[in-house]
């Protein structure tokens, strides 16, 4: 019987051993560190593993990641370099995604901030309805995730664009691509929502240099900034200073360079900012073992695994 060990930073494994097990009885689950004989274990299910860990299991043949971002894996300079790493590609990380940019940026369009502060002062007053249409959205990162969005905030009726390391082609998105690209996208994007991997290429991209160059004279009369890609993509002292000097609006994180976000950053407390605490798209236990059993089941059969990360590009 193949043997994985499963190990989380976040995850309770009670969750997620009942939901493993069902799914694959003929697979025997050990949780990290009570795992037995190293040299067992054929495949790791993890979620931001010690560093160090994997490198001692000499027979593993497949890590899978229990997350979509591997920048933290890969950071591990002992990672084992000739198993394939896995990331969590699956519809209901895709769906919480969606949910999490249309709530966020229809927050914005509909002046959530604005309606809140005005029923806790008991003012009623309505403000100009802005159009979907009229609204100009960039993206930031067109892959599984960037791009569902796209298609989303489309369906909404937003203009919508997209930027990504490569070319790419979305229905009623308009894409630019690569450095030459981004000035274009980001002069016409009013909402800038961040889905990029962290690398070393976009590590600190969501600076005061780039937040300048954010469309401020569209619909919404101001731009907004909205990161669920990953914390170490943004500066946050960058974005405060936007936010005083009003190159930026509004921002919503959900992603921090220090998580938890320390209690005595000035983030917490700016009345333009809407914080959650790195929840845009969790891992549903009942949702992701299905893609760990279709996964384990190719290899098992010797057939080509899918969403191999590539280690070259960094995600
Ligand atoms: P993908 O790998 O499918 O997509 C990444 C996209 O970013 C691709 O379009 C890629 O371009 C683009 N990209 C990468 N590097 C560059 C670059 N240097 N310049 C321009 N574009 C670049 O990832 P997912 O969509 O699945 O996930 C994106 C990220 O979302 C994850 O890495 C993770 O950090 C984050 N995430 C956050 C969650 C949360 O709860 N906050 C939950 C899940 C994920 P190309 O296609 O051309 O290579
Ligand atoms: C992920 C995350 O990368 O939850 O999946 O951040």
């Amino acid at each position: 019987m193949p043997v994985a060990v499963f190990a989380s930073a976040t995850d309770d494994p009670a969750q997620w051993l009942p939901a493993l097990r069902e799914a694959i009885p003929a697979l025997e689950v050990r949780v990290w560190p009570e795992i037995g004989d190293p040299a067992e274990i054929d495949y790791a299910i993890v979620w931001k593993p010690p560093a160090g860990m994997l490198a001692g299991l000499p027979n593993l043949k497949v890590i899978y990641s229990l997350g979509a971002g591997i920048d933290t894996m890969l950071r591990d300079p002992t990672l084992p370099a000739e198993v394939p790493l896995v990331r969590m590609v699956d519809l209901s990380l895709s769906e919480g995604m969606v949910e999490f940019v249309a709530e966020q940026v229809l927050a914005i369009h509909r002046q959530a901030r604005t309606y809140r502060a005005q029923q806790a002062a008991g003012v009623w007053e309505q403000h100009d309805q802005r159009l979907a249409r009229d609204v100009t959205i960039g993206i930031l990162g067109l892959g599984t995730l960037g791009s569902a969005a796209a298609r989303a905030l489309r369906a909404l009726n937003f203009q919508v664009a997209g930027w990504s390391r490569t070319p790419k082609a979305i229905a009623g998105v308009t894409t630019f691509h690569g450095a030459a690209g981004l000035d274009a996208f980001l002069a016409r994007s009013e909402i800038l929502v961040c889905l990029l991997p962290a690398t070393p290429a976009t590590e600190g991209i969501l600076n005061i240099g780039l937040l300048r160059k954010l469309k401020r004279d569209g619909a919404l009369g101001g731009a907004c900034l909205i990161n669920a890609g990953r914390g170490a993509l943004q500066v946050d002292a960058d974005i405060v200073a936007a936010l005083d000097e009003g190159s930026l609006a509004a921002a919503t994180l959900d992603v921090f360079p220090a998580e938890p976000l320390p209690r005595e950053s000035p983030l917490w407390e700016h009345p333009q900012v809407t914080i959650t605490p790195h929840n845009a798209a969790s891992s549903v236990p009942h949702a992701l073992v299905d893609y760990v059993l279709n996964q384990i089941t190719l290899y098992e059969r010797g057939e080509a695994l899918e969403n191999i990360v590539d280690r070259t590009a960094g995600y």
